[in-house]
């Protein structure tokens, strides 16, 4: 498992150590502080009934963030439910992940110029399409990578399988990130599969693999970094596995966590927390303070606000809209239908 900040925000291995400027690291931590934020707003505004479906994040915010970071805007990334931070710092507008969350179809809808398929809710899917978008790519000679994300239970699926195989076959410039939160919904990884860990499951596909401390963002940027160094090299794909815990529930949709996993468990990996450990990092090097942080969580209050407000004021989904997103040109009984809604929505 690749370390590089202990959970003091020690560091542990000096040549692994990332070329980050002082700007960058503080981005990073910004970035991962403004997402605990939002987080907990989104479950909160979810009880209100102001949100509808989430699947929160705290605890996987190194995994997600510090990844997405060495990325270029350019490089296609496919997320699953779960990863919408990682689609708004790639360039989803935060109020298009409210509409996505309250089930509007224009949160789907990913603007011109953001590099990015919408989240994928069928698990393991976005395998198989980031393999195509990979090849792809490399087919119009682009310096670029199609990267994706997906949890420890989708390393279980088929498309997960043929993804990798045909990525690796093509030699397609892929990131495959596997986030290891040891939970799929309320089965726990040993349950799912009797591979030692994740990464190796990369052996069989002929691609390189890597098992990172997914709690510690300076780990994960470095081995996303050789990945996508590697991809677009022509050295082939990469499955990235990352350590990593989601502190809440899997979904707003109701499960409660008490009932499938330990209190002790929940203890061991919350004093493995991203935001502590690379917070100590940044103190120690004079780069954070505490005004950092009440700038950063003030920043996060006032764009949710705003983007919240910009959700609340778009014009409601009628029948209508829906049919016409879907296809371009409608088959006979959608066009039956379209006529039918238009004549009922105008009275
Ligand atoms: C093909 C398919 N089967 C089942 C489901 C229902 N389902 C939704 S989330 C989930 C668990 C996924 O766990 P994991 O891959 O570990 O991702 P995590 O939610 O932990 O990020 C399942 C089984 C689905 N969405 N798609
Ligand atoms: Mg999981």
């Amino acid at each position: 498992m690749l370390q590089i900040l202990n959970e003091e925000g020690e560091v542990v291995n000096e040549k692994a150590m990332p070329d980050l400027s002082d700007d960058e690291l503080k981005e990073l931590m910004r970035r991962m502080v403004y997402t605990r934020i939002w987080d907990q707003r989104a479950l909160s505004l979810n009880r209100q009934g102001r949100l509808g479906f989430y699947a929160p994040v705290a605890g996987q915010e190194a995994s997600m963030l510090a990844s997405e970071f060495a990325m270029e805007d350019e490089d296609w990334l496919l997320p699953s439910y779960r990863d919408i931070p990682q689609l708004v710092f790639h360039g989803l507008p935060l109020t298009k992940a409210f509409l996505y969350s309250r089930g509007h179809f224009m949160g789907g809808q990913i603007p011109e110029g953001v590099n990015a398929l919408m989240p994928q809710i069928i698990i393991a899917a976005q395998c198989t399409q980031c393999a195509g978008i990979a090849l792809g790519l490399k087919k119009r000679g682009k310096k670029n990578v199609a990267f994706t994300y997906f949890g420890d239970g989708a390393t279980s699926q088929g498309d997960f399988y043929e993804g990798l195989n045909f990525a690796g076959a093509y030699q397609a410039p892929a990131v495959f990130i596997s986030q290891n939160n040891r939970f799929a919904i309320s089965v726990p990884v040993e349950k799912q599969t009797a591979s030692k860990t994740l990464a190796q499951k990369s052996v069989a596909a002929g691609i390189r693999g890597i098992q990172v401390d997914g709690m510690d963002p300076l780990a994960v940027y470095a081995a996303t970094k050789e990945a996508r160094e590697n991809a677009v090299n022509g050295e082939g794909p990469t499955l990235i596995e990352t350590l990593t815990y989601r502190y809440g529930p899997h979904t707003t949709a109701g499960d409660d966590p008490t009932r499938y996993r330990t209190e002790e468990l929940d203890n061991e990996w919350e004093k493995k927390d991203p935001l502590i450990r690379f917070r100590k990092f940044l103190e120690n090097k004079g780069l954070w303070s505490k005004e950092e942080e009440e700038k950063t969580v003030e920043q996060a209050k006032d764009d949710i606000k705003a983007a919240l407000k910009e959700a609340d004021n778009t014009p409601k989904q009628k029948v209508t809209d829906l049919i016409k997103i879907m296809s371009e040109t409608l088959p006979y009984n959608l066009q039956e239908q379209l006529e039918e809604y238009t004549e009922k929505e105008s009275k």
